[in-house]
């Protein structure tokens, strides 16, 4: 167990605690419905995994059963995400690098894989899997027992749109997951072992240059926060952000597009269950827009013109017409 936070990698910008309050606390709707982050403490949201799903366990119910999904690296430890859709859709208009790749494969073979030891390979795996009805009756009959009735409770107080999707992520130590965001609510259940979380703001936008909506990469920076290179990504000297680290138990509330990096701390494999909501619709609108309403504006007319443009080189350029010598930063 972590003790000392200042133990932990130290990173060139500020980052303040998240705060963490009980499940049972009058201030965290407070916190959901201001879209802040908090570690909930007691929820039980996930009772039953928290007993249960260790590697054992989960090799002998999923063992044989269905695909996984298991991103890999060579030679690093960074898992950016990507969209295959998009690496497709690009194909032979655009140059581009991924710094992961993704194998399906059975959940035995994803356990072989971490099961050699990390000194004598150069490669690793991240599991990250939607549960499904592959699961099996054991997994299936675990999740039923989930706390639904707080899941439907919290996210129907805060109008948030439908659950999407719960993500099973099985980790070794050392994974990071980079600085992203997502276009969705997130209750972030640790199950085992233990992850340190950064959060940055969304009015944090372009301090952390995010790859453009067409890229494969999309939703992710562009910046490696652990070697930033600032002659091209200056603003992310500017950064400032929040940390917290998550013990078996713990449920981060990730709010809709607040960045956020997930790392795997050692020793332990880590186990984490995701909660993903749609948002809720809209009633009323005040100005001036918030940071997130200009992320979700900003994404309309990147897609507007894609669409329009299909090729990123004719999308590029137009952005830049629109800008060059027009339209400046105002010194803050
Ligand atoms: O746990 C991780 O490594 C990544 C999780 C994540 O990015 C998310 O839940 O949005």
């Amino acid at each position: 167990m972590v003790e000392d936070i200042s133990t932990l990698y130290t990173y060139n910008f500020p980052l303040i605690p998240i705060s963490r309050i009980s499940v049972d606390s009058p201030e965290l709707k407070d916190y959901l419905y201001k879209e802040l982050p908090v570690v909930i403490e007691g929820s039980n949201l996930v009772g039953p995994a928290l007993e249960k799903w260790d590697l054992g366990y989960l090799t002998e119910n999923l063992g044989d059963r269905g695909l996984y999904n298991v991103m890999q690296t060579k030679g690093h430890q960074m898992f950016k995400y990507f969209d295959q859709n998009k690496v497709t859709q690009l194909k032979g208009k655009m140059e581009f690098v991924l710094e992961a790749s993704t194998d399906e494969m059975k959940f035995q073979e994803f356990v072989k894989r971490i099961q050699l030891p990390q000194r004598g390979r150069d490669t690793y795996s991240y599991l990250q899997q939607p549960l499904n009805d592959t699961v099996g009756p054991n997994i299936f009959s675990d999740f039923r027992r989930f706390n639904w009735e707080l899941v439907k409770r919290w996210s129907g107080d805060m109008k948030w749109g439908s659950l999407t999707n719960n993500m099973l992520l099985i980790g070794e130590p050392g994974n990071i997951t980079p600085v992203h965001y997502d276009e969705q609510q997130n209750l972030f259940c640790q199950v085992g072992g233990e992850k340190r979380c950064l959060l940055f703001h969304p009015r944090h936008f372009d301090k952390l240059y995010p790859y453009p909506v067409y890229h494969p990469c999309d939703r992710q920076s562009k910046v490696n926060l652990r070697a930033p290179d600032l002659s091209l990504y200056p603003l992310v000297s500017q950064l400032e952000g929040m940390e917290c680290v998550l013990s078996p138990g713990d449920v981060l509330y990730i709010p809709i597009y607040w960045w956020h990096q997930i790392e795997s701390l050692e020793p332990d494999l880590t186990t984490s269950i995701t909660f993903w909501f749609k948002a809720g619709s809209i009633d009323t609108i005040s100005f001036p827009l918030s940071a997130t309403h200009k992320v979700a504006m900003m994404r309309n007319i990147e897609k507007m013109l894609t669409e329009a443009l299909k090729d990123p080189k004719e999308i590029n350029e137009l952005f830049c017409n629109i800008v060059e010598g027009r339209y400046f930063k105002e010194e803050k």
